[in-house]
């Protein structure tokens, strides 16, 4: 490489057609990905969120040079079942947006999004949008057991700009994961927090998720209040990388005051007796709903257990 590179430190925002765009000091810098780094696979590879090292040539284009450690890793299993493939790095909370109506909410698809977060030991809260649509104390009780379990939960309407001041104040100075389904209303309110974004709205991600099973296109937006936040579309039908039992239970935080107390030390809290988790839910102290997603998800994650 020429000794006259320039060394610069940035962040990557997106990559299109194996071009990488790395934010460096506000400014977007369109960079190739250096021999080294581009046979990387995997978890190895650059993804949105890393944090690079960049060297300006003095022709002017742009190479990065070097992945700089990650604190944390949001992922899910590749399409054919065998990669884990790396949503966005660096993420430190995940939000959780659902509409009261227009979709209806699925519980079972929160869940999902909030075993995500745990096995990444990332912050996550739930966003209630749409509020505008329905009667208030409804909208509290049927997203009260998320809070009850220590979920924050946030009511907005992106038409109506209610809860913007304080879903802001939880972006700021994060790198946030905006999840949730198609019509929740995820890119009108990061349009309403911050006009300048200009995201398509009312579009049908589904169209996206269709064509490629692979395309998982996140795509990291700076804050004018700090932080960053990504908007994705098609994380509906997110598996997860690399769940066992064990670790899966753990995910469900409510569950996590019984485990260790069932009669079996591997007790899967699906039949086996003396089961802990199954004894509180039949006490009434575990919501059925989540227990059903619990069920749900193990078998999903059976035969690759840990
Ligand atoms: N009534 C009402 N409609 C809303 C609100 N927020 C968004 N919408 C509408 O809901 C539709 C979907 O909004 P989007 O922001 O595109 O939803 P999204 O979650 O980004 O959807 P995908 O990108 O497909 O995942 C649009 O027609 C919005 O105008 C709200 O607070 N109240
Ligand atoms: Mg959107
Ligand atoms: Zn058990």
């Amino acid at each position: 490489m020429s000794g006259g590179a320039e060394k610069l430190k940035g962040r990557v925002l997106r990559t299109v057609g194996g071009v990488y765009e790395v934010e460096v000091g506000g400014e977007t810098l369109e960079c190739a990905l250096r021999g080294r780094l581009k046979r990387q696979s995997g978890i190895g590879r650059v993804a949105v969120g890393d944090e690079v090292e960049v060297d300006r040539l003095t022709d002017g284009s742009c190479v990065i040079t070097e992945l700089l450690p990650r604190c944390a890793r949001l992922s899910r299993r590749s399409a054919d079942g065998r990669r884990e493939q790396i949503i966005a790095a660096n993420v430190d909370r995940l939000a959780a947006v659902f509409s009261v109506a227009r979709p209806e909410p699925v519980f079972e698809l929160l869940d999902r999004f909030l075993v995500l977060a745990e096995s990444s030991e990332i912050d996550a809260f739930v966003v209630v949008n749409k509020i505008d649509l329905a009667d208030p104390d409804q909208v509290c009780e049927r997203f009260a057991p998320y809070e009850e379990i220590g979920y924050p939960v946030l009511h907005t309407s992106a038409k109506a700009c209610r809860g913007l001041e304080e879903l802001g104040g939880r972006l700021a100075e994060h790198i946030t994961l905006f999840v949730g389904p198609s019509g929740a209303g995820k890119s009108s309110l990061l349009n309403a927090l911050q006009p300048g974004l200009g995201l398509r709205v009312g579009e049908i991600s589904k169209a996206i998720e269709r064509g490629r099973h692979t395309t998982v296109a996140a795509c990291l937006h700076c804050l004018d209040m700090g932080g960053y936040v990504v908007d994705t579309p098609g994380l509906g039908k997110v598996q997860f990388w690399e769940l066992g039992t064990h670790e899966l239970a753990w995910c469900f935080r409510d569950f996590r005051p019984y485990l260790g107390r069932c009669r079996f030390q591997d007790c899967s809290h699906a039949h086996e007796p003396d089961c802990a988790v199954i004894g509180a839910l039949e006490a009434g102290e575990l919501s059925s709903r989540r227990y059903e997603s619990y069920v749900k998800f193990l078998g999903e994650s059976s035969g690759r257990d840990s």
